[in-house]
């Protein structure tokens, strides 16, 4: 694919004005029908009319309503040229394509199997074009007319966006059904569903006194597992007319559920489709985390009504400006239903993990990346996540009021339109009589900002000087690098834990309790402190920045004890661990201040009343390996496994009774509902159950007993990895009771598979190997590709890692197979090899030189050919 730069952007030469298809549909052989009114710009007469597509079979061509020859128009590659075509014209295709040979998932695909399955599409990014012939690109906008005709017992459903406007009966056993959506959209938003489909239905009335008819879409077995959705998406309506005063305006909203979906799910104008996992829930077959799941993946396609659709991406290269402000949307909307400090740790913890590893590589790209040769491989953790950071930075400055006067104005300004990030700046400044230009540069800079603190207490004159200094790393591609304005919300404590005063010498700058640096460093001198304060930074984690700063293991034990924000509550803790760790990975003898510091910590809180349960479950979690190994200059991913063990075991082994008391104190977590204080409590008692059996086999008992009388799959599934994970005896037993007790649901087997890819013993990759010829397994599917695959690339270093080799050449030979069925699923798999210029020189080399030999596979795609390109560098 040629390479595709943001300064080579020029507006569409031609537009669509309307789109009015039609589909012939059947899952062998659908044929479409696309009448295209287009439109040149006036100021480009010398454009020739190109219209995008791909492996779309002609059959018909007709300009402004007569036939023409192949003298008229030329087929490329991925496009169609109509020669000497001006000012405007009506351009008729009729072409056919094959859904059931679409295993790649991008445009008309079958979900399901031929004689039971049903028709779907997915068109982000660019699936359009494999559908039929138009201009696919997003700044091009245009109302859809849309009739579907299908074989009426074969499809009884036949659904699209928009309005369902006139329906009817053919004379064949065939029905039809039209529907308009005159809300001019780009393609990408463009969806139908077709098939044996069942659905639940609500209502939801907004605050403009609109009544919208909601339905959510599954197969029958399944419906009645759609309920919490539904609960969700109607809180989702609301909590977007309370909290952005946004209302949804056309009469109509469906969700339909596949199990066979490359994303996790897409918001296509009133007709969402969602990958099941994080739409189907109920206690028996879904994880409290499924159930906060659907929560938050159900309001963020929602919210994308908003922030994605009426205001739509002008290019792709502005991604981040739908999906970032879409995340932080949907973080606030779940913090606010469920367990705020919970969603805190658990982003900031996978954004550690995940986005600082992808910062710190070969793939590291700018949140508003500056090219790309394949847009697929750029929905990634920098653009979703470090993106939503920023706009969570954004919302921290202007404060509530400021951010919501901001966002009306971009709103109001934008309703209707295709927009940049520079846009999207200028509303949320101009409505604040501010330049937020400065701001741009979290979008165009790639690499984490590491944050450097210290800190002088003078007793005499009873202030504290803190400095604070930033730096960036060089990327590939960009080696100078701006400072970027840093907000760092911060509280001071004393050796008793009680707040102190916080006051700015340059009072200026300290808004509430966040000072804003802007410079490559600053110090700031707070008065009033009668002695030297235990500081905490980044309150909220504040900025997505790397701290640097010279721990003690007394003030951590001081903020994990006592600090209010429950988010740095939870980070000194960590920070603890962290010190701990990297104490034991160096094998430093003698004293253990951090490890004894932590433990004692987390002594002191799990006999506390007053603390939040899923604030204590995830204190009492210990970082990953991933996200141990991730600030480290070099690894060696056995040290990392031996070293955290270590920590992990000392912490079991030394909180042992507590964790047995609150254990049993916790009884009844398992059978009370799913509201999120319930959930809380499942998931200490889980917690606690994990590190028991991490200290001592006898424990394996209880979690025996614990998965018999689970009333619940989190309790169920948290004891069968406990006894899986920990190599109990009882394991191969269970796992074969598991399998057989949840063989028909896909949902619940994906869950099986991931546990045994993450199983942390070097053996695992042997009984994924095995896995792979499991019945329930499929190489077509993704979910089932993540679960066993990239369970074991991305999410089981050890293994992953081995030393012999053996991990990579088999990702390497499961990456070949996956290409040639779903390229953009095996390129996510490729990634597994993006930090290996970190890895310990022995590990490095195979790792290269098994991306090496991948690169000259036959017939790569050029998804993979992508990552493996840069990757390499
Ligand atoms: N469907 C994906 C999402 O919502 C891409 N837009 O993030
Ligand atoms: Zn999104």
């Amino acid at each position: 694919h040629p390479l595709v730069r943001l300064r080579d952007y020029r507006a569409p030469a031609w537009r669509m004005e309307r789109v009015d298809l039609s589909f012939d549909l059947d899952a062998e052989q659908t044929l479409v029908e696309a009448r295209l009114e287009l439109r040149q710009d006036p100021e480009r007469p010398d454009a020739e009319l190109r219209l995008d597509g791909s492996a779309l079979d002609l059959l018909e061509i007709r300009l402004d309503g007569r036939d023409i020859g192949t003298d008229r128009y030329r087929i490329e590659a991925d496009g169609l040229v109509v020669c000497g075509v001006r000012g405007s014209a009506i351009l008729e295709t009729r072409s056919r394509i094959r859904p059931i040979a679409n295993t790649a998932m991008q445009g008309l695909y079958l979900s399901g199997a031929l004689e039971t399955g049903f028709l779907l599409s997915q068109c982000e990014a660019e699936g359009f074009r494999h559908i039929t012939w138009s201009i696919d690109r997003p700044d091009v906008l245009a109302p859809y007319t849309v009739t579907l005709r299908a074989d009426r017992e074969r499809y009884p459903v036949l659904l699209a966006g928009g309005g369902r406007e006139a329906a009817g009966e053919l004379d064949d056993g065939r029905h039809w059904v039209r529907y308009v959506d005159p809300q001019p959209k780009p393609s990408y938003l463009f969806a139908l569903v077709a098939g044996r489909l069942h659905s639940i239905e609500d209502a939801y009335t907004t605050a403009e006194g609109r009544r919208v008819r909601l339905a959510i879409w599954a197969e029958a077995a399944v419906l009645d597992r759609c309920r919490h959705a539904m609960d969700c998406l109607k809180a989702a309506f609301l909590w977007d007319e309370q909290t952005y005063g946004r209302s949804y305006r056309l009469d109509a909203f469906h969700i339909v559920a596949t199990h066979d979906f490359t994303m996790g799910a897409m918001e296509n104008t009133g007709l969402n489709i969602f990958n099941s996992k994080y739409l189907l829930a109920d206690p028996l077959h879904a994880t409290d985390d499924d159930f906060r799941h659907v929560l938050a993946v159900v309001g963020h396609e929602y919210f994308h009504n908003w922030t994605g659709n009426r205001v739509t991406c002008r290019d792709w290269f502005q991604l981040s400006l739908k999906e970032g402000l879409t995340v932080y949307r949907e973080q606030e909307f779940e913090s606010d239903l469920a367990s705020r400090t919970l969603r805190r740790i658990e982003d900031v913890r996978s954004l550690w993990r995940t986005q600082f590893a992808e910062d710190a590589g070969p793939l590291a790209h700018p949140v508003r990346p500056d090219q790309y040769r394949e847009i697929n491989n750029f929905y990634t953790t920098t653009v979703y996540d470090k993106g939503a950071e920023i706009v969570r930075m954004l919302a921290t400055l202007l404060g509530r009021e400021g951010f919501r006067r901001g966002m009306d104005l971009y709103f109001e300004r934008h309703d209707g339109s295709a927009v940049t990030v520079e846009d999207f700046l200028a509303a949320l400044g101009d409505a604040n009589a501010l330049d937020l230009g400065c701001w741009l540069g979290w979008y165009r800079q790639a690499g984490t900002p590491v944050l450097e603190a210290h800190s002088h207490y003078d007793a005499e004159r009873r202030c504290l000087e803190l400095t604070l200094r930033q730096h960036t790393a060089a990327t590939s591609g960009q080696s100078e690098k701006q400072p970027l304005p840093i907000p760092v919300a911060l509280a001071f404590f004393d050796q008793r834990g009680n707040r102190l005063p916080l006051q700015c010498d340059d009072a200026e700058r300290l808004r509430g309790d966040v000072l804003l640096l802007e410079e490559a460093e600053a110090t700031f001198r707070f008065t009033n402190l009668d002695s030297s304060p235990v500081t905490s930074l980044l309150r909220g984690y504040s900025a997505p920045v790397r701290l640097v700063t010279s721990f003690d293991a007394r003030g951590l034990a001081i903020l994990a004890s006592h600090e209010t924000d429950g988010f740095n509550r939870w980070q000194a803790a960590d920070a603890m661990a962290r010190q701990a760790f990297a104490q034991l990975l160096a094998g430093e003898r003698g004293g253990q201040p951090f490890l004894e510091a932590w433990i004692c910590s987390l002594r002191a809180s799990l006999a506390e009343s007053a603390i939040e349960p899923a604030t204590l479950a995830e204190m009492l979690t210990v970082a990953d390996l991933a996200a141990l190994a991730e600030p480290l200059a070099e690894i060696d991913p056995d040290a990392v496994f031996k070293a955290r063990l270590t920590l992990e075991t000392s912490l079991a082994r030394a909180l042992e009774p507590e964790l047995l008391e609150s254990y049993a104190a916790l009884a009844s977590a398992s059978a009370e509902g799913t509201e999120p204080a319930a959930q809380a409590r499942r998931r200490l008692r889980n917690r606690c159950l994990q590190l028991l059996c991490v200290v001592d086999r006898r424990h394996h008992v209880l979690a025996a007993a614990h998965y018999t009388r689970a009333s619940c799959l989190s309790d169920r599934l948290g004891a069968l990895t406990c006894i899986v994970h920990s190599a109990a005896s009882a394991a191969p037993a269970l796992l074969e009771e598991f399998a057989a007790a949840y063989r028909d649901d896909p949902t619940v087997m994906d869950k099986w598979f991931a546990v045994q890819a993450t199983m942390p013993s070097a053996a695992a990759l042997e009984r994924v190997c095995e896995l792979t010829g499991h019945p329930a397994f499929r190489w077509d599917n993704p979910n089932k590709v993540h679960a066993l695959l990239l369970g074991l690339a991305h999410r089981n270093p050890i293994v992953f890692h081995r030393l012999d080799g053996e991990g990579y050449r088999f990702t390497a030979a499961a990456i070949r197979k996956l290409d040639a069925i779903n390229p953009q699923v095996a390129a996510r798999l490729a990634t597994a090899f993006g930090g290996w210029q970190r890895m310990e020189p022995r590990r490095r080399a195979v790792m290269r030189e098994e991306m090496r030999r991948l690169r000259t596979a036959e017939n790569l795609s050029a998804d993979v050919a992508d990552i493996l390109g840069r990757s390499l560098g």
